[in-house]
């Protein structure tokens, strides 16, 4: 950082040099249908493919939750699934539905994922990339993101969320080979997408493994530790200072293993995680992310501030970034969000 930039309190989370105030703060899924003003712009775009290849509107999605909250950290509007439709999946978001893909079902319809469509696909969202880097104030840092190797490939085979994700699993053990020609073309991709963002104004990466606590202690090791820190290798070679915060959503006690294993500097911790476990495990190997029940969120009542003073407790100040343990869901009140932003801003260490 050069002498006399402001200090960004989302990076001071990842040194160990200075004990902050208090935690920075952002949150998963904190732009979209949760805010009326993201409801309006949304209807500017088809569908939400096309949306997410508009950069202005990305740009305006990604600023909107900010003026509302003043979180450390924009997160880049876009979405995992774009790396399946730039390498020629057929992928459509079906209104009320979600995404719907055409899942991928033999090494054919592997050996024909496209990874020299990638970059010019792609370049909408870059331009997202710069125009939120170049419209964020100094001291908000903007998060880049991918779906880890392993979700994309549930997605992929599956063709739709809402599952168990039986299909993906029962190919990672049938077809060995062939489910690992498929991870080792989206850390290619996963790799070369967010090298990208980084080189277009992205700070801080999150790898989104929101389906790792699906998969049995052998599989999590060979198909969530090993293609993340694969990609992981990648990124730090090609910008050692940016950190990368891994989010293998539900995976327990592999959390340790994962902290320790796949270089992030970070990990992102869904609800289920006991903050002191995670506090007297996680800590020593990583800076933690969490984990307020995002069901809580959209509830509220005294229980949001007294979980939200919990969870600053256990894990706070240092090494946290307070955030919920999945995405924000679309019918939370906007109002209990500003509560916790409030609470956090208003905390202090005992
Ligand atoms: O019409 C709409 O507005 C679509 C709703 C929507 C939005 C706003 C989708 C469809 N994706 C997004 C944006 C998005 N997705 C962001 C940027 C916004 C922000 O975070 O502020 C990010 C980071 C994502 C990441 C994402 N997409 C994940 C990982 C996080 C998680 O929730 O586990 C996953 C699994 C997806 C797939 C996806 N995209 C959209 C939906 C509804 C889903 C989930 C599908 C399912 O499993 O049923």
């Amino acid at each position: 950082m050069s002498a006399g930039a402001p200090l960004k309190g989302l990076l001071a989370a990842f040194g160990s040099a200075t004990i902050p105030e208090r935690p920075p703060f952002w949150f998963l899924r904190q732009a979209g249908r949760y805010l009326p003003e993201y409801q309006r712009l949304r209807r500017e775009a088809p569908d939400f493919l096309s949306f997410c290849y508009e950069p202005a509107l990305c740009v305006e999605a990604a600023l909107q939750p900010l003026r509302r909250f003043r979180m450390d950290a924009a997160i880049l509007f876009s979405d995992i699934l774009v790396i399946p439709d730039a390498l020629g999946q057929r992928v459509a978001f079906v209104e009320g539905h979600g995404p719907r893909l055409e899942p991928l079902r033999d090494a054919d319809a592997i050996a024909a994922l496209d990874l020299d469509r990638l970059d010019a696909h792609l370049e909408p969202v870059y331009a997202a990339v710069a125009g939120t880097a170049a419209a964020l104030p100094p001291q908000t840092a903007l998060i880049g993101f991918a779906g880890a190797p392993w979700t994309l490939a549930l997605y992929m085979i599956e063709g739709h969320g809402g599952t168990a994700g039986e299909r993906a699993r029962a190919m990672a053990w049938r077809a060995p080979e062939t489910f690992a020609v498929l991870i080792g073309r989206l850390v290619e991709a996963i790799a070369r997408f967010v090298c990208r963002q980084i080189d277009h104004g992205v700070e801080v990466v999150q790898l989104f493994d929101s389906w790792a606590g699906l998969l049995p202690e052998s599989q999590f090791r060979t198909w969530v530790i090993g293609p993340t820190a694969a990609v992981v290798r990648r990124i730090k070679d090609h910008a050692p200072d940016v950190p990368v915060i891994g989010f293998p959503r539900g995976a327990g006690a592999a959390y340790a293993a994962y902290a320790r294993e796949t270089g992030v500097d970070a990990v992102g911790l869904d609800a289920g995680v006991p903050a002191v476990w995670a506090r007297a495990a996680l800590k020593p190997l990583a800076t933690v992310q969490g984990n307020l029940d995002n069901l809580l969120a959209q509830a509220g009542g005294d229980a949001l501030e007294d979980e939200t003073l919990r969870i600053l407790s256990a894990l706070g100040p240092e090494r946290f970034i307070f955030n919920l343990g999945h995405g924000v869901l679309p019918d939370t009140p906007p109002e209990h969000i500003a509560r916790i932003a409030e609470t956090i801003m208003a905390w202090k260490p005992a």
